[in-house]
């Protein structure tokens, strides 16, 4: 029922499905994701990296080059950003016809708090040019992906390096960064989808061309065809989730609830502006009603919780479904619109539920 028909998902995408784990829905309950429940999403292979010879290589178009190691980065001032991650691919499989690339239901998202040390300052200190355009973010892991040998690099233009907030982080909620979420350090920009925060990062290289790298030229666009040049992912789109209600039958994860009054709960973000409002349907998309916003995190880039009482007294099978709008007025559709690398699906998510 959930998923509709059989979309005949292949042995190779059910591989990088097993490598690469979802958020389990329930886990909108915590307001930061336990680090073991926070998606995960390796292209390549997760390196094994030595933090006593491990450094951080910052070069390129800037005054002074350097070489910084674990130590010394701890040794700076340490900043703390509780931020929200999804992956642009999140909703991939729900598409018809479905993108074939890691199949992502709903739920590649997670809330982390991270610690490590401000992006901007660190720029600063090398001296970025007046001429520079963009930061390339260079990390350990290597791969083949569309005929090409990579490293697994992204670029941010030169402005949204120094202004967004971003972290080099060595630390998620309190502990030392684990293996599958970049250890030693990663990028973290807050707002942006998931590509962008560079794991087991090594080199930061500015330049004063853009830059034409795989995951920012060919990967990670918004496009109908290969012949579109297309538009880059950048920010993640308003969207949110319900954690589930009841318990679910085993197989189809559909939910069975008691009649009464139940109180539904879930998360709402955006990358683009903080979150202004959520509905919630519980007839499929037909009508809809505001739900209350609690936040519970600092800043604006971390979601926030929404709650909505339901008057689940009707027995019989019901779709639920929540829709968050951000302060630009950008709101979920009902639809999803495709693309071919299945992008940025931000659609209401369809939550069936029998009231016995
Ligand atoms: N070096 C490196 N960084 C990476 C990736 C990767 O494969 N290699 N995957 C990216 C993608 S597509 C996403 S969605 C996020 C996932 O971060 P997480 O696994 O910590 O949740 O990391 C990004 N950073
Ligand atoms: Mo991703």
């Amino acid at each position: 029922m959930a998923l509709g028909s059989d979309p005949g998902i292949t042995l190779d995408e059910l591989r990088l499905a097993a490598r690469n784990h979802a958020m389990p829905l329930e886990a909108l309950r915590w307001a930061i994701t336990p680090v073991g429940l926070h998606y995960l999403l390796i292209h390549y292979d997760v390196p094994l990296v030595d933090p006593r010879t491990w450094r951080l290589e910052i070069g390129g178009a800037v005054e002074r080059r350097m070489t910084l190691s674990l130590d010394e980065l701890r040794a700076r001032p340490r900043v703390e950003l509780a931020a929200t991650m999804e992956c642009a691919g999140n909703g991939r499989a729900l598409l018809e016809p479905r993108p074939v690339s890691q199949p992502w239901l709903t739920e590649a998202v997670g809330t982390a708090r991270w610690a490590g040390v401000a992006l901007a300052p660190l720029l600063e200190e090398a001296g970025v040019g007046a001429d520079a355009v963009d930061v390339v973010f260079v990390g350990l892991d290597r791969g083949v992906e569309g005929d090409v040998e990579q490293s697994y690099e992204r670029s941010l233009p030169v402005g949204e390096a120094l202004e967004s907030g971003a972290v080099l982080a060595y630390e998620m909620n309190g502990v030392s960064l684990p293996p599958q979420h970049g250890f030693p350090l990663r990028l973290v920009v807050p707002g942006w989808y998931g590509m962008t925060n560079v794991k087991w990062l090594s080199e930061i290289t500015v330049t004063t061309e853009p830059f034409t790298g795989y995951q920012v030229t060919s990967g990670y666009r918004v496009r109908k065809s290969e012949d579109e040049d297309g538009r880059p992912v950048t920010r993640m789109r308003p969207r949110s989730l319900m954690a589930p209600p009841g318990m679910p039958d085993f197989y189809s994860r559909d939910r069975i609830v008691d009649p009464g009054r139940l109180v539904l709960e879930g998360r709402a973000w955006s990358g683009r502006a903080p979150v202004a409002r959520v509905e919630v349907s519980t007839d499929g998309g037909s009508t809809w009603a505001d739900a209350e916003i609690t936040r519970e995190l600092e800043g604006p880039w971390a979601w926030c919780g929404w709650t909505f009482s339901w008057d689940a007294s009707q027995a019989g099978e019901h779709v639920l479904c929540s829709r968050a709008t951000d302060e630009t007025g950008d709101t979920q559709p009902l639809e999803p619109e495709w693309n071919l690398g299945g992008y940025e699906n931000n659609a209401v998510q369809r939550v069936p539920v029998v009231v016995r």
